[in-house]
């Protein structure tokens, strides 16, 4: 991608798209929540389809023009009801929050009671934060992972669940590296007669990819963004059983939202197209291998893996427990070597979000950049290093070489 439109006519803007690519072409992308999408998805985002205005539905808008639009949502729709075997798909959340909120507005009422995973061990914001909707507007009640082993505890969940009667289950994890019982989780909503929403955000790029157990077809709703390891555009969608879909469309508009964007819509379509070919088996197979590689070569430095290792394509390691360094301080001496990862609570930490004992390290990114588990060691003895010589200004600059070195054997998709 060159941008000569953009260089011509805003230079400053033109400056910085460059300097970001140039940052991604020659750092180490390690945050779990990140990937990089393929020309194709770029183009569409980039496309005439956002100069319209499409509220509602295909074949029910409240503007004209709009039949060609119908036929790119329709096309993302069947695509990811074929990829999720869902029986409806809304595809026009903007991002994860606002598909989560179309999902509380369209099953609940405020105040209602909500059984979510606790944000200090891998919840996310809109599963109860105070500050969030989720907290402002409902009865949050958390379940945790077991102390001793650092995994969901369904004899717990199951317990609370029996006391507490919330009216939804919510089953999603923002860092949470183990496989989910989504099955276990049916048995105990159905006991308590609540509905199960599982968030699958981060993991639906392996569950499209056949590498992890789908809960479409066991959960009410299933919500995902479209932009971690699914590989779209950034951006969200909804999939429910047929019963809630009149529900779940009227919460999402009139709702919550407006226009949907139908440019990136066509980007989750490619999206979608792409994650049905077999070769997104083998990227998200490779994903799972290159987090287990990654974590095995921390082990082997002596890093604590929260929990003994992954299921999927995050780990949560901590730091402060072995090797007594903060989260913060990891964040910022990697980002000064061109490492990009984000310090993050463990569970049970005895320290404080804005610096807390851990770094979540994800596998995703650079998978998609062809990098296999030998490539792992090298990552794990570059970021080994940059943390053993953290206060070494001489020493990190040459990390920061070796890092760069390192990236520009594998190229990013749309950057030269
Ligand atoms: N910000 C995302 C993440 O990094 O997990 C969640 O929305």
């Amino acid at each position: 991608m060159n941008y000569p439109n953009i260089q011509a006519e805003d230079l400053a803007v033109y400056e910085i798209i460059k300097r970001e690519e140039q940052r991604q072409k020659e750092g180490i992308e390690l945050i779990a929540s990140e990937n990089y999408v393929s020309k194709a998805v770029l183009e569409a985002m980039g496309s005439v389809l956002t100069n319209k205005y499409s509220e509602g539905y295909p074949g029910k808008r409240y503007y004209g023009g709009n039949e060609i639009i119908d036929q790119a949502e329709t096309l993302a729709i069947n695509r990811a009801k074929e990829l999720f075997n869902a029986e409806h798909v809304n595809v026009q959340p903007l991002s994860g929050s606002p598909a989560n909120l179309a999902v509380y507005m369209g099953l609940l009422n405020p105040g209602d009671k909500v059984l979510g995973f606790s944000l200090d061990q891998g919840g996310h914001l809109s599963h109860g934060h105070p500050l969030n909707f989720s907290g402002k507007l409902y009865t949050i009640i958390p379940y945790f992972a077991k102390k001793e082993t650092e995994i969901i505890d369904m004899d717990e969940v199951e317990e609370i669940a029996l006391r507490e009667k919330p009216k939804m289950i919510l089953a999603g994890f923002s860092a949470y590296s183990r496989d989910l019982d989504w099955k276990r989780f049916r048995i105990i909503a159905d006991k308590v007669g609540a509905f199960l929403f599982a968030d699958i955000a981060h993991i639906a790029g392996l569950i499209a990819g056949k590498q992890l157990e789908n809960p479409v077809p066991i959960c009410d709703v299933v919500s995902t963004t479209t932009h971690k390891t699914l590989r779209g555009p950034r951006g969200a969608m909804i999939m429910c059983k047929e019963k809630f879909a009149s529900a779940i469309d009227k919460a999402v508009f009139p709702g919550v939202q407006g226009g949907p964007h139908d440019h990136i819509n066509a980007a989750k379509a490619i999206a979608y197209g792409e994650a049905l070919k077999p070769e997104f088996a083998e990227y998200s197979k490779q994903v799972i291998k290159n987090a287990r590689a990654l974590a095995s070569a921390l082990q082997n430095r002596g890093y604590r893996i929260v929990s003994g290792g992954t299921d999927n394509h995050l780990m949560l390691v901590d730091l402060f427990g072995s090797k007594q360094i903060t989260g913060k301080e990891a964040e910022k001496t990697l980002e000064h070597v061109g490492i990009s990862i984000n310090k993050n609570m463990i569970p049970f930490d005895p320290r404080k979000p804005m610096d807390p004992s851990g770094i979540r390290l994800g596998t995703p990114a650079l998978t998609t950049r062809g990098a296999k588990e030998k490539d792992m060691e090298t990552v794990a003895d570059l970021l080994d290093s940059a943390l053993i010589h953290r206060t070494d200004e001489n020493n990190l600059a040459e990390i920061g070489h070796q890092v760069k070195e390192f990236s520009l054997n594998f190229p990013v998709p749309g950057i030269e």
